[in-house]
């Protein structure tokens, strides 16, 4: 089980940031060392006020704090844009290449610097100050990182919501945070199609909870006329246009909140994870060049959305605190045609490529055919993120998109984890197709069996952190005790991940996907209990329970069971009702894949669904139901075995 080995190239080696045996020294030192290590990698960074503390940490639940050169003061924009300006104002800092294949453009760090500064003196004017938060509902538009950056500049916290989230979700995330502005676009565009921005913003400024919004701020980007309510609404284009191009930036603590990113649990609604300046942009840019072996003439690539954790850390921050050339991509892998990735590849000479196993495995179904079409020359290195990769896409990626030559990075982390902690660095670890290999440096995985108990050597069990590292999230906004109860209660003085391990013989770390009831639908998270509180929201529910199922391209697809209220009857209309209603409610990536009529739920004499049982009949294996003699009434079971919808 220790799988196929891709050595370390030794052409790739003989240049690499890290070779094998820095590896093996840096990362003794780091976690031996780490108040050292860690001053130093901290120096990387430029502070407005050097820090004097390096690491201010406690894992342990009554006294948990976690702090990381808090007395240091910076702002995270000038790190990201006017540090650059002196050698590299005339350098690309972000390519953006349009849902249209015709619209691109290339914005040069000093362009980008000015833009920013009119965005943040805009906020300033509006209003908005060091602590406010700033919801971002943007398409994949320059204007996004734009956005982003003119918060930092100002210390104001940004919440970026995912443009295919629906209003409620939207609502929820405002809701939460007590947003004061809103930025947003008329419309968004992804694969030909149009999403309906403003509109949702506007009717999620019709639900409870939202008054705290003051403006919005509209981004002309497909030119439908769209209702401005005034005063509330204003246009962005129109307002930036008059701000001045240069903006003092607001020193910020580096405890001081950066940005807030909701992300589903296992448990209630999504949690609000904070991150703050100093440690996150410490640990972004230095994961980004380490892990990307990043050169100053690359040009970056990464697939993913600013709506999610790898949108901020390795679109936005990582490589702009870096002074890289990254390229933002509005649109899909398969519009106009299924070649696209590579044709983009090709047209902007990209070096590095960073994407998630879902997107490959759509790719592979398409043969390889629209890949060999595009010549792919530039490439010199592959990334991998969001789910396990399966050894067989691992293969393709390797041999079809990289021809063979490039190293993949297999990179494992979490929202809550700000950047990279475990992954090959590849000019220093050999690879194992579907392993994420071995710890970054400072990260100290280790894996714990049913008891708690800390397991030496290969095992497998659940996957711990038993020490910080300066990119961790440092709570949830506005409920300290969730982030207590949900990360460091199950172990104490661990963090717990939330994901199941496996380390073979050579120390190689093997994730083997989530072991709460959290979803991993193409990468994306799902709570479960999400998705069944939208259910039951429906007037015709009675019941639901969620889990996850195997699906060939999204990893897991959402497996629902319904019960309904007495009366009411199933039929195909209503199942795709429920669907849709979901979709309605959560947005399209939350749509169940199957949905399954259920008279009655399996649960325990204390009324606890058996989710257990659930999830083997989901996945299409009854013979491995396991000991249902706890049941209140066993007999449901074999209903739900036989109406099973995957066989
Ligand atoms: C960055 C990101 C986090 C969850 C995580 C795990 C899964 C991410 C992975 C991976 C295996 C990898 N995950 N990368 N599993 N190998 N390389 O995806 O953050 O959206 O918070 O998801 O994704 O289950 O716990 P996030």
């Amino acid at each position: 089980m220790s799988g196929k080995i891709y050595p370390v190239d030794p052409a790739f080696a003989a240049k690499a940031r890290v070779t094998g045996e820095q590896y093996e020294s840096l990362y003794a030192e780091s976690v031996s060392d780490p108040e050292n290590f860690w001053r130093r990698i901290g120096g990387r960074v430029d502070w407005i006020a050097p820090f004097s503390q390096v690491k201010d940490v406690s894992f342990d639940a009554d006294d948990l704090h976690i702090r990381w050169y808090h007395d240091g003061v910076l702002n995270v924009s000038a790190n990201c844009l006017d540090r650059h300006l002196t050698h590299r104002g005339d350098k690309t800092a972000i390519i953006f290449e349009g849902d249209d294949p015709n619209d691109s453009r290339h914005i040069t760090y000093r362009e980008l610097h000015a833009d920013v500064c009119r965005a943040a003196n805009l906020l300033r004017n509006l209003g908005v100050v060091k602590g406010d938060r700033v919801a971002i509902y943007l398409p994949m538009i320059p204007e996004a990182a734009v956005a982003m950056l003119a918060c930092a500049r100002i210390g104001a916290v940004h919440s970026v919501v995912f443009g295919g989230f629906s209003p409620d979700s939207l609502a929820g995330r405002i809701a939460d945070s007590q947003v004061k502005l809103v930025i947003t676009a008329d419309e968004g565009l992804r694969g030909g199609k149009k999403v309906p921005l403003k509109a949702n913003v506007d009717e999620a400024l019709t639900r409870p909870g939202t008054t705290s919004v003051e403006t919005v701020l509209v981004v002309k980007r497909t030119g439908a006329p769209v209702a401005m309510q005034t005063p509330r609404d204003r246009w962005w284009g129109a307002l930036v246009a008059g701000q001045s191009a240069e903006c003092a930036p607001e020193p910020v603590g580096a405890e001081d909140p950066l940005f807030i990113l909701y992300t589903s649990g296992s448990t209630g609604k999504p949690k609000g994870v904070l991150h703050t300046s100093g440690g996150y942009l410490v640990y972004a840019s230095y994961t980004h060049e380490l892990v990307f072996d990043l050169r100053d003439d690359d040009v970056y690539w990464c697939t993913a959305d600013v709506g999610w954790v790898t949108g901020h850390s390795y679109v936005v921050y990582g490589p702009l605190a870096n002074g890289a050339t990254t390229l933002m991509f509005e649109g899909v892998p398969n519009w106009p045609d299924t070649s696209r990735f590579w044709q983009v590849v090709d047209k902007h000479k990209v070096t590095l490529f960073y994407t998630a196993p879902t997107a490959i495995r759509a790719l592979m179904r398409e043969g390889e055919e629209p890949v060999r079409k595009a010549s792919r020359a530039s490439l010199r290195l592959l990334g991998s993120v969001g789910e396990p990769i399966n050894p067989e896409a691992w293969e393709w990626y390797h041999r079809v998109v990289g021809d063979g030559r490039c190293p993949i990075v297999d990179t494992w982390w979490q929202t809550e984890t700000g950047g990279i902690l475990i992954t090959p660095l590849a000019g220093a670890i050999d690879a194992k197709p579907g392993s994420a290999t071995k710890p970054f440096f400072g990260i100290k995985p280790a894996i714990v069996d049913t008891n708690g108990q800390v397991q030496e050597g290969a095992c497998e069990g659940n996957l711990i952190l038993t020490d910080s590292w300066p990119g961790q999230m440092r709570t949830v906004y506005g409920d300290h005790q969730r982030f207590v109860e949900t990360y460091f209660k199950t172990y104490p003085g661990a963090y717990f991940t939330g994901d199941g391990a496996r380390r073979d013989a050579d120390g190689y770390y093997w994730i083997t996907g989530r072991v709460d009831d959290v979803i991993n639908v193409s990468g994306h998270r799902i709570g479960t209990a999400e998705v069944e509180s939208a259910l039951v929201a429906h007037p015709k529910v009675a019941e639901a329970a969620v889990v996850g199922c195997p699906h060939d391209i999204k990893g897991q697809g959402i497996y629902a069971y319904v019960t309904l209220k007495a009366g009411e009857a199933p039929s195909d209309a209503l199942r795709k009702e429920l669907i849709a209603w979901v979709r309605k409610e959560i947005g399209p990536i939350a749509s169940p894949d199957f949905l399954q009529w259920a008279p009655s739920l399996p649960k325990t004499r204390s009324g606890k669904i058996m989710r257990r049982i659930l999830r083997k009949i989901a996945e299409n294996a009854p013979d491995q139901l396991g000991d249902t003699s706890t049941l209140a009434d066993p007999s449901v079971v074999a209903n739900l075995v036989d109406e099973r919808l995957i066989r």
